[in-house]
């Protein structure tokens, strides 16, 4: 029955958006691994997505425990360079910490 599910609310919110010629979003997301330091993490949280050390350490333990959590949403370009700069960061000490972006 019409207005019983939500995707019609969603795909009206969408063309609401693109009306309003607001940009498309990206969620960017940490995800889990067994080598990764929690302390890397948390300090991932601080400088490239400038969460506070409480919820930065909140949203490393949801990584942690359920596999991936969502560590910000942008604009594609912001999105894209976030995901590039965690990657650099990770590599240059060696861990293999990854991070993906999905549209919002
Ligand atoms: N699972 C890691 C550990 O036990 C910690 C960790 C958390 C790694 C979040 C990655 O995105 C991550 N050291």
């Amino acid at each position: 029955m019409a207005g019983t599910s939500s995707r019609p609310d969603q795909e009206l919110l969408e063309k609401t958006r693109q009306k309003n010629d607001e940009p498309p979003m990206y969620r960017v997301f940490l995800l889990n691994d067994d080598y990764t330091t929690m302390e890397f993490v948390i300090e991932i949280l601080q400088d490239v997505f400038h969460k506070p050390t409480m919820e930065a350490t909140q949203i490393m333990l949801h990584v942690h425990r359920n596999g991936r959590g969502l560590a910000g949403v942008y604009v594609r370009d912001i999105a894209e360079t976030k995901v590039e700069t965690v990657k650099t960061m990770a590599r240059e000490r060696g861990y293999p910490l990854q991070c993906a972006m999905e549209k919002a």
